[in-house]
């Protein structure tokens, strides 16, 4: 494994040279990081040699599991070929060429172009300037503002975090922007009080047409959503949520834009999140799965309507490594395992049923979660004081993060997100590795209820 360093060295250079992104950084150096050293299928190794189940794909990203030769050799060759060019001054190559081709053949109709970015930050931020463009040139300046949500994940760009309706992100540097407004977040079990989650849905639709009517219509330019709020602790909105804001955004002419970060690319089942709740945005931002992490690659795919226009002139947008060469062929080939072996088609005739039916048979009657829910390869609960009345914990954020630390002791990686613990696994992993999941699971989730004397 890792045969240069102890992994006390390890520890010792990380703590004096590394800045971890969204870490106390003053805890994370008292305890040590956790040196992670190898990957293979669902699984990772770190510098102990210990073996740990990764319920997280990386950071919602490995779809196609860890250790895929063909990605590998896919990079090497694009690096021996032509390591880099650019796409700015008239010239293209042919891993983007390739890859924009691949992608308007998995797309929903009528997607037939994508703008190129490093990350799904930087999609979001080109969403942003892209929305705003497309107005100007059709005569409308004014129609700059775009709705977001409270809770929402966009990134951790200026233009992304502003997006993204995190208040302590907000509260460093200022943000958001001016022109991004936030709505609420369609989650029924924190808000929906009694109504049921079909009433709950199209009331928190709603709140979107409260809010174009209050801006003004001439004034607004896009409404954007995650399909399925990752970051935010998966959250899926009740089924009556998507449809009425489809029905909003076409009232009122205004654009629909997915942030697929998270949902592209097989997480819910479907290639897009869009398709499994049926609505047609107008721009939807991809990252992560689009390479399953292997490299950095993100953009933005253009709907028709939108392309036509911002193909009548300049847009004055893009990054040295838009559409970079190397990311561009190892993005390829991981869209062309995805199709090879009917990764997606598989999850859903196969795993994903089998996995539901154990996360529920695990948690539906456990005393200390709730609101247990699943869908596609998402997998989430909340640790909650009383099951019969909703009630929630005071502390709940800082309880999930010892339940947190318990797994990881155990091996098992998952995501806390405020009072809801969270998984997302690679969508290779197979009916025996999801039995694995889940009693891991089950066996940390009760550990954690026996500590709290729940169990
Ligand atoms: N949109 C969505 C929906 C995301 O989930 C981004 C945009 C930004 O992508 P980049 O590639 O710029 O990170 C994301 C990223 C978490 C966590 O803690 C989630 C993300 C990133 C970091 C941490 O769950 N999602």
């Amino acid at each position: 494994m890792s045969t240069t360093h102890t992994t006390r060295e390890w520890q010792a250079m990380d703590a004096a040279h590394h800045l971890h992104p969204f870490s106390d950084m003053d805890g994370l150096n008292r305890h040590g990081s956790r040196v992670i050293v190898k990957g293979e299928g669902v699984y990772l190794w770190d510098s102990e040699g210990n073996k740990l189940f990764d319920g997280m794909s990386g950071l919602w990203c490995v779809n196609v599991g860890y250790g895929r030769k063909e990605l590998a050799d896919a990079a090497y060759r694009q690096m021996q070929e032509l390591p880099f060019y650019n796409t700015f001054f008239k010239t293209t190559h042919p891993p983007v060429v390739e890859l924009s081709q691949l992608l308007s053949e998995v797309a929903p109709e009528g997607f037939n172009h994508v703008f190129y970015t490093n990350s799904g930050s930087e999609g979001n931020d080109t969403v942003i300037r892209m929305v705003r463009h497309y107005w100007a040139s059709l005569g409308q300046p004014n129609k700059k503002t775009i709705i977001s949500r409270i809770n929402g994940y966009h990134g951790s760009t200026i233009g992304g975090a502003s997006l993204g309706g995190m208040d302590y992100m907000h509260q460093q540097g200022d943000l958001p922007i001016p022109g991004i407004v936030h709505i609420e977040q369609p989650y029924w079990y924190a808000n929906g009080g009694d109504l049921s989650p079909e009433e709950y849905g199209l009331k928190a639709a709603r709140e979107l047409e409260k809010k174009i009517l209050e801006l003004g219509v001439e004034n607004v330019a896009a409404f954007i959503g995650e399909p399925v709020q990752g970051a935010g602790g998966i959250i899926i909105p009740p089924t009556t949520y998507w449809p009425e804001i489809q029905r909003i955004c076409d009232q009122y002419g205004i654009l629909l834009i997915a942030d697929e970060v998270i949902c592209g690319f097989g997480r819910t089942g479907h290639w897009f999140g869009s398709q499994y709740y049926g609505i047609k945005p107008h721009l939807m931002t991809i990252a992560k799965g689009l390479s399953s992490g292997y490299l950095p690659i993100g953009g933005v795919l253009v709907h028709d309507e939108v392309a036509k226009v911002l193909k009548q002139g300049d847009f004055n947008h893009g990054f040295t490594y838009s559409g970079h060469p190397v990311a561009a062929a190892v993005a390829a080939e991981n869209i062309r395992i995805l199709q090879r072996e009917n990764i997606i088609e598989r999850m859903n005739s196969d795993v994903v049923p089998y996995a539901h039916q154990l996360w529920h048979d695990a948690f539906d009657h456990h005393p200390l979660v709730d609101d247990v829910r699943t869908l596609g390869f998402f997998f989430a609960l909340t640790l909650v004081e009383d099951k019969s009345t909703r009630k929630r914990f005071a502390n709940g954020g800082e309880l999930a993060l010892r339940c947190r630390d318990i797994c990881f002791r155990n091996n098992l990686v998952m995501r806390a997100t405020g009072d809801s613990m969270i998984s997302a696994p690679p969508l290779v992993m197979t009916r025996s590795e999801a039995e694995e999941f889940v009693s891991l699971a089950k066996k940390c989730i009760d550990e954690f209820a026996r500590e709290l004397g729940r169990l």
